[in-house]
């Protein structure tokens, strides 16, 4: 199946790019900052966790949570040996500027071997309410070392209160921004093999993204992005 759906243009008056379908918006404002390196963000109690004010810190606690270290390097290993046969045969789509996200590949798989499925099971323990309806295939995105996603807002057509994702092969830097007044966002560092998970409000009411190579700072610290993969899983809207 094709996964890349370009159906959501102007929808509700804004224009919708989704390659996706679960993506809803995607804004067309610069980045909250260029200029990284001078930013004082308010550190979270959590080294993963900083932000432009501790009232926004405050608005996304329990909605907002990375697991670092989620996976062992074996476990990372085995979601490679069973993804990359697949991902190679694609390429890295490049040639639309006003996708949600530029240079990626992507797949969705619902069979796994067992040691994958063992691990993904405790992804979905950990994520998701229990009882909450879950989104059967798995979708995985490789990003490119330029490739990146642009700010957007899930659907709530296509998704329900979670989005669970695992981090492969590099770090990198998730950036929310509140769709209402974007003076205010948040940076998780996703570090390689940490599973990160957005609940809610922080799933609604703040645009994501994963900054690109140039813009990946956290707190002020570099982040190299390489080439990375995420394993995302969702639940269904109820
Ligand atoms: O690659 C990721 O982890 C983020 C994916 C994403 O933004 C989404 O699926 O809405």
């Amino acid at each position: 199946m094709r996964l890349v759906i370009r159906v959501l243009r102007q929808f509700e008056g804004k224009t919708r790019l989704g390659p996706v379908v679960w993506l809803r918006s995607v804004s067309d404002s610069p980045p909250v900052r260029s200029d990284v390196s001078d930013i004082k963000a308010v550190k979270g109690e959590q080294s993963w966790l900083c932000a432009s004010s501790a009232p926004v810190l405050q608005t996304v606690r329990g909605h907002v949570e990375v697991r670092e270290n989620f996976i062992t390097e074996e476990e990372e290993n085995a979601l490679l040996k069973e993804l990359e046969p697949g991902l190679k045969k694609k390429r890295y789509e490049f040639d639309h500027w006003d996708d949600a996200i530029h240079g990626y590949r992507e797949t969705e798989r619902l069979q796994w071997g067992s040691a994958c499925a063992a691990l993904l099971g405790r992804v979905r323990a950990v994520a998701f309410p229990e009882g909450s309806p879950l989104l059967g295939p798995v979708h995985v995105l490789d990003l490119d070392k330029a490739g990146y996603i642009k700010p957007h807002v899930d659907s709530v057509k296509f998704c329900g209160s979670t989005i669970a994702g695992l981090s492969l092969l590099s770090d990198s830097v998730m950036r929310l921004v509140r769709e209402e007044s974007p003076v205010d966002w948040v940076d998780l560092l996703l570090s390689r093999r940490s599973l990160y998970i957005l609940r809610d409000e922080a799933r609604f009411k703040f645009t994501h993204e994963i900054l690109k190579d140039d813009y990946s700072f956290f707190s002020g610290q570099r982040v190299p992005r390489h080439r990375r993969i995420s394993v995302i899983c969702r639940n269904l809207p109820v």
